[in-house]
């Protein structure tokens, strides 16, 4: 990297750059933006909240749009989540603070790779966080929760007809006889394109990204 980049328009410009790669199917070049990226002094935050998220945005409005095929949204998606697994170690930064949180995907839901974010940023704070990704049954989940003993749930929708099971769950866990009773929070597209389901759901709150989650999730065990 030529200079260290900084601010927004620059993190912008990173993120237009990355989508200019993955589409052309530049995947050594991809990965060598990113790494340099953090090399020149810019967080794994910002790498995750202002490259990598909006990049995963821009491209279903690109597939939604019939401007890229499901091919090259798949590639894209592939490139980006080999992308963040070798970013994990970024993410052990600070001490283990001793608490829990678990991230879980239902039903049918497959997007889990904002749910990978929320957890990163949990190992950033120092949390141990444990990952229950893509379509997990519920019964099995709820086996999972009594065995990990989290503090915070994390419980990502995307598609609207996950909301129902999200409900189910965060119910069943309220009337369990938990060690730890944990504070559910919920998140992901089907709850930013309408809040108001968080509280029909019973979550204890809705978070925008990954940020607001762990600070959210801090906020209930200070
Ligand atoms: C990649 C992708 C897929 C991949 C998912 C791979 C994976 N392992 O995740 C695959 C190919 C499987 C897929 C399938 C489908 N997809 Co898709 N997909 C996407 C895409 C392009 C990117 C998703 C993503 O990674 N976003 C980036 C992450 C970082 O953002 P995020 O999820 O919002 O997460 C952040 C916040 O929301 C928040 N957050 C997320 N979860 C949680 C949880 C908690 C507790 C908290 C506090 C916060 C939080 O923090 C995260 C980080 O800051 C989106 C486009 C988009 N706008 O998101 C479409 C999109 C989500 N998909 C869409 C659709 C329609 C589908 C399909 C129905 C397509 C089809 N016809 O088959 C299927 C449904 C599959 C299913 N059963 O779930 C639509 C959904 C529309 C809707 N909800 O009404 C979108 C929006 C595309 C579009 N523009 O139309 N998809």
């Amino acid at each position: 990297m030529q200079q260290k980049l900084q601010g927004s328009e620059n993190l912008t410009q990173l993120a237009n750059t990355l989508i200019h790669l993955l589409l052309t199917a530049q995947k050594d070049k991809a990965f060598k933006l990113v790494l340099e990226t953090l090399e020149s002094g810019i967080s794994i935050k910002d790498v995750y909240l202002h490259i990598l998220q909006p990049v995963m945005y821009e491209i279903g409005r690109l597939w939604q749009i019939g401007k890229i095929d499901v091919a090259a949204e798949h590639y894209c998606t592939g490139i980006i989540q080999l992308l963040m697994a070798q970013l994990y170690s970024y993410t052990q930064t600070n001490e283990r603070n001793g608490h829990k949180m678990l991230g879980c995907c239902l039903g049918s839901e497959l997007h889990d790779l904002g749910l990978r974010m929320v957890n990163d940023f949990f190992e950033i704070e120092g949390w141990t966080t444990s990952f229950y990704g893509a379509a997990t049954p519920l019964k099995d989940l709820l086996n999972a929760i009594k065995r990990t003993e989290p503090e915070i749930i994390c419980i990502s929708v995307t598609m609207s007809r996950g909301v129902p099971q999200t409900k189910t769950l965060i119910h069943e866990l309220a009337n369990r006889d938990l060690s730890v009773q944990p504070k559910t929070l919920v998140g992901g597209v089907a709850f930013l394109i309408n809040p108001d389901l968080s509280e029909k759901v019973g979550a204890d709150a809705m978070t925008y990204n990954a940020q607001h989650a762990v600070e959210t999730a801090e906020r209930f065990i200070a």
